[in-house]
């Protein structure tokens, strides 16, 4: 593995977020690039004007100011990327898959780029080097082979810029389908279908100035000192000037605490930190709908008050008039909700839910960011739409400093959907593609991921091809998904690393090693721009800065179109002429795409061209023309009647969350800084009281089982119990460790997002014997 193995050792963290721990951990990340002095150029172009947008989050900035803008995650995404290190012809050549199957996450990634086409040899159970037109004209063969385009499905990762994700979109309609599961699907698709229906724009309304601008900022189901670093400046300068920070999350996690800022030299010499919240509430998981909807009882029993007394209304009631409709419906529904409920799912007490809303009643000017902890939940959608209903109880959208903001994951996830990575499309975009390019656009919704993976088990799919990212991993109930891609034909993963998904393949597969945001990437009309949108909606160009490691890698926009062409010859478009000049698949995307007008000038201001925000200007595109309060019923209860009706009951409820020395399933090494872990992953956090109450001690060896009525099991062993200040009755595990328990049948209600957050388990003992593979197996 690396030089660097540490005993593994739980002890809490006590120092501030960011500060000397993330510098060290900088160096760190740089110095094993074994590259440094050439990253070093990387990191200072990060961000910057001309520069590259940093492949972590997708957290804007503030356009213009003119100084270091990445962050200790992304220093590290940079590194790892940008690594020496390559996976070529000759590993392929010492290595069986057989083999590579029994190596770790880390390790596999950790062995460097991908730089040659590869494909799979059955006979000898190794990738072998394949010429590209060759791979391109096997990925033909296969799509010509299929009774219908529906038997593919074409995956897509949020790294994938916005020019490759328009070409791939393109040529998958002209193919004839709108299977394109995402990784969207498991992430913010809750929040796109909840404010879809809310608001009439499924994005954040607001903007990076927006934040210096609030009164309150709600952050709520988000670990931002690990996934959203550069989130901190703001949150620290809110607080600072005495706006409130309240935050609802069941884990006291450090970033959300204090924070010492690793650029300011002075508070790093003095050793000083910043709070980073004023408020801080632990919900159950999944209980954030039951608290806002206490919340709304008590705006709704202050505004009914200041009535009797003719005092100041609690409510934006012009705002309200003028802009909403259904709120009469709403109010029945926050009256028949019952405090009893509200207190039992919530995990709050109503003092606290009080306290909440006396804060977020006192602020003029609103904030909500939310992430993961609210959109991977059964009822996600329903969650969302009552934060989008608070916040129009008090006329919070469409007003500076004020409105909702999901923070997104992927640094381009937000621009793949705005450009048509979606299998639900909406109707508008599919006209303007026949429109422009003249063909009979499918128009039958598609497959998300987890019907995807039902597709391919059942067999009705059978070829997969993933533009990026790490499909076996990153979905839930590992074996099946395992099993559904090797039962494919064809295979085909476009990465930058090696990992999971390659080892799995099809009865054909291919390696297709493309080129990242920290590459050069040179075509027919020279070095070549890429561009990306963040979640506040500002589109901005992005310059690969380091030379590739090999010729023999290719752009993702050149992947594709090299695809597109050996499938559908020069169908709808001369596909080498686009990859010749970027600028050409701009053009494209300016007359099909609302908001790309003048794409190719516009892209060239400093910090990038804002996209716009319908709801954000109170203009609503929602039919009826008004933002919609949503009238939602709390669940009877929050556990499914699937997992209810398993024969036992569950120990403990499951979340499954990121470390922080991870990138989704790219995992950088095995300590969790801010957690107080060192050297390992497969740890599960429980309350104290529930170790003992089940028991347990700390340091022991378990077995985590899922409950679920479908007769499968799920189990995942060998796991160390850690005792962590954690609500009792909660428990939580590093994804990608726990997937398999997470059943493809547990998805969110409208979203079919897996219920990542929220899996009931039973703990065993791990038994001896399981032990020793687990030892053995790593
Ligand atoms: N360094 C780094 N950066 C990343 C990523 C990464 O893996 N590493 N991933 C990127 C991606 S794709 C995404 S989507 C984002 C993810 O960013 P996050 O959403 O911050 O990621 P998670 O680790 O899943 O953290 C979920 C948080 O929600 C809390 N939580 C869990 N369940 C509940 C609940 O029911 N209610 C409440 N109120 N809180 C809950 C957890 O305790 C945890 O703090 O980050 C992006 N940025
Ligand atoms: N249990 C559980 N499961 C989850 C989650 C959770 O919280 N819990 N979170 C979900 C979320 S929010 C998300 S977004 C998904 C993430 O799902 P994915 O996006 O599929 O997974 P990643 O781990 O980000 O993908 C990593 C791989 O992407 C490839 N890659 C990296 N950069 C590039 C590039 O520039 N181009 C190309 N073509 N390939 C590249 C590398 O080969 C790398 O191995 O996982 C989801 N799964
Ligand atoms: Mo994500």
């Amino acid at each position: 593995m690396t030089s660097r193995t540490a005993l593994p050792r739980y002890r809490p963290y006590t120092r501030p977020a960011a500060g000397w721990g993330a510098l060290r951990s900088v160096a760190r990340a740089w110095i094993d690039s074994g590259q440094p002095l050439r990253n070093l150029r990387a990191m200072l172009r990060t961000n910057q004007h001309g520069g590259f947008d940093c492949p972590g989050c997708a957290w804007g900035d503030s356009p213009g100011a003119d100084r270091v803008k990445f962050c200790e995650n992304g220093a590290k995404a940079v590194n790892w990327e940008a690594t020496g290190r390559r996976v070529d012809a000759a590993f392929f050549a010492r290595h069986t898959l057989a083999r590579l199957r029994e190596q770790s996450d880390y390790w596999l990634e950790y062995q460097g780029r991908l730089t040659e086409p590869m494909r799979y040899d059955s006979q000898t159970d190794r990738y072998v080097p394949i010429a590209w037109e060759n791979a391109f004209r096997l990925i033909a063969d296969h799509l010509h082979a299929l009774d219908d385009p529906n038997q593919a499905e074409f995956y897509t990762s949020g790294r994938t810029s916005n020019e490759a994700a328009f070409l791939y979109q393109l040529f998958v309609r002209a193919l004839g389908t709108n299977n394109f599961p995402d990784c969207s699907n498991m992430c913010h698709e809750a929040s796109g279908v909840a404010l879809g229906a809310s608001i009439g724009v499924g994005k954040g309304t607001v903007t990076f100035d927006d934040f210096a601008q609030a009164d309150a900022i709600f952050v709520l189901g988000q670990n931002p000192g690990t996934n959203h670093p550069r989130m901190l400046e703001p949150l620290r300068e809110a607080v600072r000037r005495g706006a409130q920070v309240v935050c609802f999350n069941p884990l006291k996690e450090r970033g959300l605490e204090r924070f010492q800022h690793p650029q300011h030299l002075l508070e790093m010499l003095a050793d000083g930190s910043a709070p980073l919240n004023t408020a801080f509430f632990r919900p159950a998981l999944g209980g954030d709908q039951a608290a806002l909807r206490g919340m709304a009882k008590y705006l709704l029993q202050w505004e009914r008050e200041a009535q009797a007394v003719g005092g100041m209304p609690v409510f934006d009631h012009a705002f309200i008039a003028a802009h909403t409709e259904g709120i009469d419906d709403y109010l029945a529904a926050v009256d028949a909700t019952p405090w009893a409920r509200i207190v039992e799912q919530s995990g709050l007490t109503q003092a606290e839910i009080e306290q909440a809303a006396r804060l977020y009643r006192r602020a003029d000017r609103v904030i909500v960011c939310w992430a993961m902890g609210i959109t991977q939940h059964r009822h996600s959608v329903a969650t969302i739409q009552e934060i989008a209903n608070l916040q129009l109880l008090r006329g919070n959208i469409g007003r500076p400093g004020a409105g909702l903001c999901p923070v997104r994951g992927h640094s381009n996830v937000q621009g793949d959907r705005t450009m048509g990575i979606n299998d639900r499309p909406a109707a508008a975009l599919l006209d303007a593609l026949e429109k422009r390019f003249g063909f009979s656009v499918p128009r039958r919704h598609g497959d998300n991921t987890v019907a995807a993976i039902e597709a391919m088990l059942a067999g009705r799919a059978r070829v997969f091809i993933g533009l990026g990212g790490n499909f076996a991993q990153a979905t839930p109930d590992s074996p099946r998904t395992h099993e559904a891609l090797r039962r494919c034909a064809l295979t085909v993963q476009i990465s930058t690393k090696l990992n999971r998904s390659h080892l799995l393949p099809g009865r054909e597969a291919l390696i297709l090693p493309c080129l990242g945001r920290t590459d050069i990437d040179r075509q027919a009309s020279g070095p070549q721009a890429v561009t990306v949108e963040d979640s506040f909606s500002m589109v901005h160009a992005s310059y690969g800065q380091l030379e590739p490691l090999a010729p023999t890698m290719r752009s993702e926009p050149a992947i594709v179109a090299g695809m597109a062409k050996a499938t559908l010859g020069n169908h709808p478009v001369d596909w080498d002429a686009l990859i010749a000049n970027y600028d050409r698949i701009r053009d494209l995307i300016a007359d099909t795409i609302p908001g790309f007008a003048d794409f190719n000038r516009r892209l060239h201001q400093p910090g990038g061209f804002y996209l716009g925000n319908a709801a954000g200007e109170r203009r609503w595109n929602v039919p009826g023309g008004r933002a919609r309060f949503q009238p939602h019923e709390l669940a009877d209860a929050l556990l499914p009647a699937a997992a209810r009706a398993s024969a036992a009951q569950p120990d403990l409820i499951l979340q499954t969350l990121r470390s922080h020395d991870q990138y989704n399933t790219t995992v950088y090494g095995l300590d969790d800084r801010y957690r107080g872990i060192t050297g390992q992953r497969r740890v599960l956090f429980v309350n104290g009281d529930d170790l003992r109450r089940l028991g347990y001690a700390p340091g022991q060896s378990v077995d985590i089982r899922s409950l679920w009525d479908d007769g499968i099991e799920r189990v995942v062993r060998g796991f160390s119990l850690v005792a962590y200040d954690i609500p009792p009755g909660q428990a939580a595990a590093y994804y990608p460790e726990a997937n398999p328990l997470v059943p493809l049948a547990s998805v969110g209600e409208g979203s079919f997002t897996p219920t990542s957050k929220f899996i009931a388990i039973r703990l065993e003992p791990t038994a001896e014997q399981a032990d020793l593979v687990v030892s053995q197996g790593g």
